[in-house]
């Protein structure tokens, strides 16, 4: 696959309503585009990072490490200081082990790998996850059966009040969602799920703490037990493996890992050590399709359920996610929710819209199957090069 060029766009996408987490509160996303030609078609990627807060990757370090490593790298350019011999990568699944000599990043990579997926895909007259389908196996046996609609739920940030949050958690189910999740931290923990409970007592519920509280705070997570959620994600540190074994122990409802996986090991050790029950599966934290696609296969051969976890993409990155989650062991609803549930506009179309039955469509088209708008992105370009 010889790449002829890449075009990065910096972005920044007002949010329908304010995000807010434990650890950060977003009114505006930014984002970098990358796209990259080969014979005349175009392959997209999104970086939907955030930082320094979900992960370490903020937009000015991404951009420079796209634009003077991995692009570069990819394009069978000597870059500074690297001993290797590049030749032109011949399928996406190869890019991972071409940046591996780049420490971290992933969000990064993942920005690059999926351009080169969508590419990929579009060259071989391919749907994303008929691409995905044709992923070299991980596991013995690993399923590539993919579905055409995957369920999705939605991820409630935290409200002004506990009122306020149920209803919030109301209009999302009006607007059809079948799964909800909140975010949590300490002092409104227990109350909001106490409060939604009584409000909705038999709504499908989990809850994602990013990582603030310490295994201490087990009497917590325990008082939660009678609540029939289906998961607590991320109760303890970004980087913990060990420990939420020792919190899983203590719990019936499952554990679900999302900021300590960042690799198919880190997966194979929390299983290793009972950590969780179900793991949280984003590309970008993981460093691409491939990263994650050996996570699912992994996951699968041990019988643990996987879903899709999300970090607000705009309709590039949403695409993406909703062709992943279709791979046969993404067995939880989503956190892949319809554009408008995040922007005023996505840049792409069709933007994604929520089906009956709580689904998104898995696109049919070629790659990503939407069309980035080229007038609505530059509408919010902030910045853009070339390599
Ligand atoms: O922890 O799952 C998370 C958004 C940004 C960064 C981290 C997380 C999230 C979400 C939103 O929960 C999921 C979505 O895209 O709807
Ligand atoms: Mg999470």
């Amino acid at each position: 696959m010889r790449i002829d060029r890449a075009d990065l766009y910096q972005i920044t996408m007002p949010l329908v309503s304010p995000f807010e987490t434990s650890g950060w509160v977003k009114t505006h996303e930014e984002r970098i585009l990358v796209a990259l030609h080969s014979n005349g078609v175009i392959g997209w990627g999104e970086f939907a990072g955030d930082g320094p807060w979900y992960s370490y990757e903020t937009i000015e370090v991404a951009w420079h490490i796209i634009q003077e490593y991995l692009v570069p790298m990819l394009m069978g350019r000597q870059v500074k200081a690297t001993t290797m011999q590049y030749a032109p990568v011949e399928a996406p699944w190869d890019v991972r082990n071409r940046f591996a000599p780049v420490r971290g990043y992933p969000i990064a990579k993942h920005a690059v790998e999926s351009a080169v997926w969508d590419l990929w895909a579009k060259q071989q007259g391919l749907s994303l996850a008929q691409a995905f389908a044709r992923c070299p196996q991980f596991a013995p046996g690993a399923g590539r059966e993919t579905g055409d609609r995957v369920a999705v739920g939605v991820s409630v940030g935290i409200q002004k009040s506990i009122p306020a949050l149920v209803d919030r958690v109301g209009g999302y189910l009006t607007d059809g969602y079948r799964r909800i999740k909140i975010k949590i931290k300490p002092g409104y923990d227990i109350d909001a799920v106490t409060a939604l409970r009584q409000a909705y007592p038999d709504i499908a519920l989990q809850v994602d703490a990013n990582s603030v509280y310490q295994l201490s705070d087990a009497p917590t997570f325990q008082a939660m037990d009678p609540y029939n959620l289906l998961l607590i994600e991320q109760p303890l540190s970004y980087d913990d493996i060990p420990e939420h074994a020792k919190l899983q122990a203590q719990l019936k409802t499952p554990i679900c890992l999302d900021e300590s996986i960042h690799t198919a090991d880190n997966a194979r050790w929390a299983i290793e050590l009972q950590s969780c029950r179900i793991i949280n599966i984003k590309p970008g934290r993981l460093g691409g399709y491939t990263e994650a696609i050996e996570v699912h296969d992994v996951c699968q051969q041990h019988g643990l359920p996987v879903w899709c976890g999300g970090m607000l993409e705009t309709g590039v990155g949403r695409a993406g996610n909703v062709a992943l989650a279709s791979l046969p062991n993404f067995k939880l609803p989503g956190d892949i929710s319809a554009s408008r549930r995040y922007y005023h506009q996505d840049i792409v179309e069709p933007e994604f819209v929520l089906n009956d039955d709580s689904t998104l469509s898995v696109p049919t088209g070629l790659g990503i199957g939407v069309e980035v708008q080229m007038d609505r992105l530059a509408k919010h370009c902030d910045r853009q090069a070339t390599v």
